[in-house]
């Protein structure tokens, strides 16, 4: 059986649940901290970071490697357009969110917010998270909001740019923030579209039951 090394609360873990849960495949969930790991973890993830796939004794890190993976392996549903340039800027989106949504949310609002207190004991900064909802995030969301404009998603249908993009979403919601449907509808819409998908939905529903157990 197929395992990912990692946990529910990562975004870049979420993304490859997602894609296994939207192409109804078989995993088992190994926990594993960010930054935890020992010598055995070193090395199947040289980098040190979550998630890393495990099949049959072979392994590889990285979410965009193993969902390519999980796509040449199990085609079928689709993450990925077929169409050439419809891909590219499916992976553009993906690429998008693991670098500048990812480096604003994580460390300025889900870890203020979230893993500090819940995990080690840390007072939330508000002004770090002022600064990133006023200042930081505005501008990349104008961006996907101008890119999206009145399509229901990012690149031609449901895709891995969509996924990527709500995944980091989702860790904002976790820290009590959500994308302001006032200025910027496209993106709200789409954030809603997505977590209300019965893949996503069950992901979310699990990931706030840990942090209830954590607090
Ligand atoms: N490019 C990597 C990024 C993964 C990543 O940054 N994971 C974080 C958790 S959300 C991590 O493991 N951080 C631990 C560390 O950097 O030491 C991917 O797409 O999988």
């Amino acid at each position: 059986m197929l395992k990912i090394h990692g946990i529910g609360p990562s975004p870049f873990v979420r993304k490859v649940r997602i894609v296994l849960e939207e192409k109804n495949l078989a995993y088992e969930l190994k926990p594993i901290m960010p930054g935890a790991g020992d010598e055995a973890f070193a090395a199947i993830s040289p980098l040190g970071k979550i998630p890393v796939l495990e099949e049959d004794g072979w392994t590889m890190p990285d979410s965009s490697v193993i969902i390519a993976y999980l796509e040449a392996t199990h085609p079928d549903p689709a993450v990925y357009p077929v169409d050439a340039r419809l891909l590219a800027r499916a992976r553009w989106f993906e690429e998008y969110a693991d670098t500048a949504l990812v480096s604003v949310i994580g460390p300025d609002i889900f870890r203020q917010r979230v893993v500090g207190p819940a995990f080690f004991g840390k007072d939330c900064d508000e002004s770090v998270v002022r600064t990133a909802i006023d200042e930081k995030l505005p501008p990349l969301f104008d961006y996907i909001e101008g890119e999206l404009g009145s399509n229901d998603y990012l690149a031609g249908d449901f895709s891995i740019a969509d996924i990527s993009v709500v995944s980091m979403l989702i860790n904002m919601a976790h820290a009590s923030e959500l994308v302001d449907g006032a200025r910027w509808p496209a993106l709200a819409g789409l954030y809603q579209r997505v977590v209300e998908r019965p893949a996503v939905a069950r992901l979310i529903a699990e990931e706030r039951e840990l942090f209830q157990r954590a607090a």
